[in-house]
């Protein structure tokens, strides 16, 4: 641990040799929690911090967003850049702060994983607090409580009490919540929201103003009785069954309410949307039948028909960002006609 810890220390001196640097973090807790820290650090050492928000699948965008900042450096913290990201984060002065097992491709970076070394399973906020003491940062304890609870590591730490998941959820959820509901938008405000705290206390009323909230409060509650209601108990097997149909972009978020608070095997079975109906309708001199009859041929899974001026169809896949697509060239055709 001493050995992880002194490698830490040295990978964060040698950030502190810039004038301006960029974290990028993932939209979960402890990634928020760890850039939050890692600002403190930086902001106690005068250094200028920009941070960015990002999650799979919107690499790309960030890839525009960095041509666009041109970073002086750039700290990636508890994330793991896919093979294409790497090769853009060559093109600075990259290091990677991280807490996943090593993956060989990130060794053209500055990369830093405390998988390297022969320690427990901790979050990577906890150690960023550990070394915080380094630089003489106070008040970021709950940082790091907050990243170990989300990152269920707990029992690795001295935040560790008898059934503590249960007893802190209520305190702990409204962070997780939020940042699950609004993925990288709410992380973005959650890191600022971070920064602009002194205790867990604070953090809790400023995120109860902060936009964006109350929505996702009142969606996580309404959707956790559907999801409660649709339990199917073995409990000679000790195993519970749950149907998830949810608004939110991952279904994480009820996974770890439901799994932190109760014993056993949990299966969590996600409704994902196979199909779609769609009206169609228009007072336009627009034929849309043979719009929807080019569109089956072009589309295997959608099928329907009607009249010129009405029409019903059917999408039997959850493609629908490609149908819409395919709709538009026809619709487009049609309407210059
Ligand atoms: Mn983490």
């Amino acid at each position: 641990m001493q050995e992880a810890l002194q490698k830490l220390k040295e990978k964060i001196d040698s950030i502190l040799e810039y004038n301006r640097v960029l974290i990028i973090n993932d939209y979960d807790i402890d990634s928020c929690a760890s850039a939050s820290i890692l600002w403190r650090i930086l902001r106690m050492n005068n250094i200028e911090v920009e941070h960015l928000t990002l999650s799979k699948g919107i690499e790309n965008k960030i890839i525009e967003k960095l041509k666009e900042k041109n970073p002086e450096k750039i700290v990636v913290v508890d994330y793991v850049p896919t093979k294409e990201l790497t090769e853009e984060l060559k093109n600075f002065s990259t290091t990677i702060l991280d807490h996943h097992t090593h993956e060989e491709h990130l060794n053209v970076l500055d990369y830093y994983t405390t998988s390297d070394f022969d320690v427990k399973y901790a979050a990577l906020s906890y150690w960023l607090y550990l070394i915080s003491k380094e630089y003489e940062i106070k008040n970021v304890e709950w940082l790091a409580e907050l990243g170990c609870f989300w990152d269920k590591c707990m029992e690795n730490t001295e935040f560790y009490e008898e059934n503590v998941y249960s007893k802190k959820m209520d305190k702990m959820l409204p962070f997780n919540i939020f940042a699950s509901y609004t993925q990288t938008i709410g992380a973005e405000r959650l890191v600022q929201l971070f920064n602009n705290s002194s205790d867990i206390e604070e953090a809790l009323d400023n995120i109860k103003n902060t936009k964006g909230y109350e929505k996702s409060f009142e969606t996580f509650k309404h959707e956790l009785g559907f999801i409660e209601a649709s339990k199917k108990e073995y409990p000679e097997i000790k195993l519970n069954i749950f149907d998830v149909n949810t608004k939110f972009k991952h279904m994480r978020v009820f996974v770890d309410y439901i799994t932190y608070q109760n014993e056993g095997t949990h299966i969590f079975v996600l409704n994902e949307i196979i199909r779609y109906k769609f009206s169609f309708r228009t007072s336009l001199e627009i034929n849309l039948v043979k719009i929807i009859r080019n569109l089956s041929e072009k589309i295997p899974e959608f099928g329907g028909g009607g009249h010129p001026k009405a029409c019903g169809a059917m999408l039997k896949s959850n493609k629908i960002e490609n149908f819409l697509e395919e709709f538009l060239k026809e619709y487009k055709k049609a309407i210059s006609n």
